[in-house]
């Protein structure tokens, strides 16, 4: 990864972070070569030690005997920190490195198998990468093993299913503009009369297994065609009458975040008869529980439901459109729904969670509804845009509101402000409201740190001074549910908080972050009337859905912000919103979407 994101991600914490990885890497390597248990557990007992450090190590390393004060530190691993920090890596860990395959770290990795079982594994049947354990699991060879059976072998088959399929969903940010591309692609095609991406791309779901593109076209075997030599696609994996399948590669602009880089994903395309657009795009679209309600509904009605309509049931065993019966409803998803006596479902809430019981459409949260901007960063911390520069790009969003917020002085590595250099800040937030007078309200905040404790980064009287502050963590993130809990909880209590920012921490198919108890949480937001942001990016996305939906059920106020470092990052809003729909919220719930007096009157409320 590159770019602003990394340096928000590693605000703070990221020597310690660091530390604790390449010490767990040493005791590692040290374990799989063989070497001495005293030096395995003298790594292993530093790297944890140092990750429940709560203070601030990148003070005390100007001071190696200030860092042999915490507890299980030596001076062999204070040395080993103090290189870390002044050249940026560890010499012995680079010398293990080179002797220890890479890919050994992946099997490490896989939930189950330890150091000793990896180095037998390594030793006797020569693995050295996840492809090579999947041979030895698959050949049986892995039960020569010491203490290795069936129920152990079917265990770490199991994990290692479960990372696979974690690791190759897409996020949504990166899968939609290939969809989008596609779409375009297709509609291009002579052919081609209608195309739309369905599938959980469309529901605007986090994450993506595949993209599934639906068309109708006049000649489908050419629409297929055109579909299979789309720009980008590398592979060809079916090629039938009306549904193809191929992968295709991501964009390299999208892969300006690093790791996605190389990765591909998979695009179906069903070609469907124009009269039964409405009731394939609602098949297609899914989510497949949906679709089971709806059919159960059809049936309750005496109707059958399928991908090419809804139809009067009879006895039959051939499928009705087989049999040139025309359907009760078809060509629209809202006849379909009409026809069952239902309003139209937006796709975000066909998850069967209730909707069908939604009485009406509801009216959810929209792009346009969005006038304010409440969680951004310039250049006096790790964003790329000069405040004049940020205020511009939410004037020309047609903003009433943008809300400066950069961070807090634990964010060291975000460049976050102390308390001096955000009392300075006030003058470049005056002159810039004078330049933007009568334009823009221009608020001067703060994303304030939260603690590993849930102590805030500055004290009460320089947060009530700001006009709005925004609370988030961003260091201590795998701390347990209950302490995870109490921390946010004492955040979203403190009567300077506005806004609790990304609540978990979590990373998509990265990181996963807090895992506070949800409940207890949005209950102490809507006592405090504290907004649960979600923050847009594709990558975080946090409050997820699920958490939102219970947040709206309990009367809690959501803010929607991009949390920007860059122009491009105000563009991630359709992936809050998608998340904030999938959440059932509506403008009301929002406090982005407030007309100004409103919102300033809830900010200026303490
Ligand atoms: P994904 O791709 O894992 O993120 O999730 P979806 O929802 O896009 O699932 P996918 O691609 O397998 O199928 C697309 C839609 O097609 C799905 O949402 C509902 C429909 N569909 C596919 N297979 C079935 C099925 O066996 N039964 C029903 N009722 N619907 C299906
Ligand atoms: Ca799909
Ligand atoms: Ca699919
Ligand atoms: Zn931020």
């Amino acid at each position: 990864m590159s770019g602003a994101l990394r340096l928000d991600l590693r605000s703070g914490m990221a020597l310690k972070d660091d530390a604790v990885r390449l010490l767990e890497e040493i005791a590692a390597m040290l374990e799989l070569l063989g070497e001495d248990k005293f030096r395995v557990n003298a790594h292993h007992r530093a790297a944890r030690s140092l990750e429940g450090f709560g203070g601030d190590l990148e003070s005390l390393v100007d001071d190696p005997a200030k860092l042999k004060q915490i507890p299980g530190i030596g001076q062999k691993v204070a040395d080993k920190i103090v290189e870390l920090h002044t050249t940026g890596r560890i010499r012995e860990h680079d010398e293990l490195a080179a002797r220890v395959p890479r890919g050994l770290f992946d099997v490490l990795a896989v939930p189950g198998l330890g150091p000793k079982t990896v180095k037998a594994m390594w030793d006797r049947l020569g693995v050295e990468s996840i492809d090579d354990l999947k041979r030895i699991i698959d050949d049986g060879s892995i039960l020569t093993l010491e203490r290795m059976g069936q129920r152990s072998v079917d265990k770490i088959a199991a994990s290692l299913e479960f990372l696979q399929t974690s690791a190759e969903r897409l996020p949504l940010g990166l899968a939609l503009p290939v969809a989008e591309r596609m779409v375009e692609h297709m509609r291009a095609h002579k052919s081609v009369t209608r195309a739309a991406y369905a599938g959980s791309l469309r529901r605007g779901r986090d994450t993506i297994g595949d993209i599934d593109i639906l068309v109708s076209a006049t000649d489908a075997a050419a629409a297929g065609e055109h579909f299979r030599s789309a720009p980008g696609v590398v592979a060809v994996l079916a090629a039938g009458e009306s549904k193809s399948s191929v992968r295709v590669a991501l964009d390299a602009d999208l892969g300006r975040w690093g790791a996605e880089e190389g990765r591909a994903v998979q695009v179906d395309l069903r070609v469907v008869p124009e009269e039964s657009w409405g009731a394939a795009l609602m098949y297609f679209t899914g989510s497949k529980e949906h679709n089971v309600r709806m059919r159960e509904r059809a049936l309750k009605k005496a109707m059958t439901l399928n991908e090419y309509g809804l139809f009067a049931q009879d006895t039959d065993p051939e499928p009705p459109h087989k049999r040139g019966i025309a359907p009760i409803a078809s060509r629209s998803e809202e006849e379909v729904y009409a026809a069952l006596d239902l309003p139209f479902l937006p796709p975000e809430i066909r998850e069967d969670r209730d909707e069908l019981n939604a009485g009406e459409t509801p009216r959810l949260v929209e792009c346009a509804d969005i006038k304010a901007e409440l969680h951004a960063h310039t250049t006096e911390s790790d964003g790329r845009l000069s405040l004049d520069e940020l205020v511009q790009a939410a004037i020309d969003r047609g903003f009433h509101t943008i809300a400066v917020t950069d961070h807090s002085r634990s964010s060291a590595q975000a460049g976050g402000l102390d308390v001096d250099r955000l009392r300075a800040q006030r003058e470049q937030i005056e002159r810039a409201r004078e330049t933007f007078q009568g334009r823009i309200t221009i608020l001067h905040g703060c994303e304030v740190d939260i603690l590993a404790d849930g102590a805030l980064d500055f004290d009460d009287d320089t947060l009530a001074w700001l006009d709005l502050v925004v609370a988030s963590p961003h260091a201590a993130l795998s701390q347990d549910a209950k302490a995870a809990t109490a921390r946010l909880i004492k955040a979203v209590s403190n009567p300077f908080v506005h806004i609790l920012g990304h609540p978990t921490g979590r990373l998509i198919g990265r990181r996963k972050g807090l895992e506070p108890a949800m409940d207890e949480l949005i209950a102490a937001a809507v006592e405090h009337d504290t907004a649960l942001e979600i923050n847009a990016h594709w990558l975080r996305l946090d409050l997820r859905d699920t958490h939102v939906r219970a947040a709206v059920d309990a009367g809690a106020t959501i803010a929607i912000d991009c949390d920007v470092h860059a122009l491009a990052d105000f563009d991630n809003l359709r992936y809050g919103i998608s998340t904030a729909r999938r959440g059932w919220v509506k403008p009301e719930h929002c406090i982005n979407t407030w007309p100004a007096h409103k919102l300033h009157t809830w900010l200026a409320r303490t």
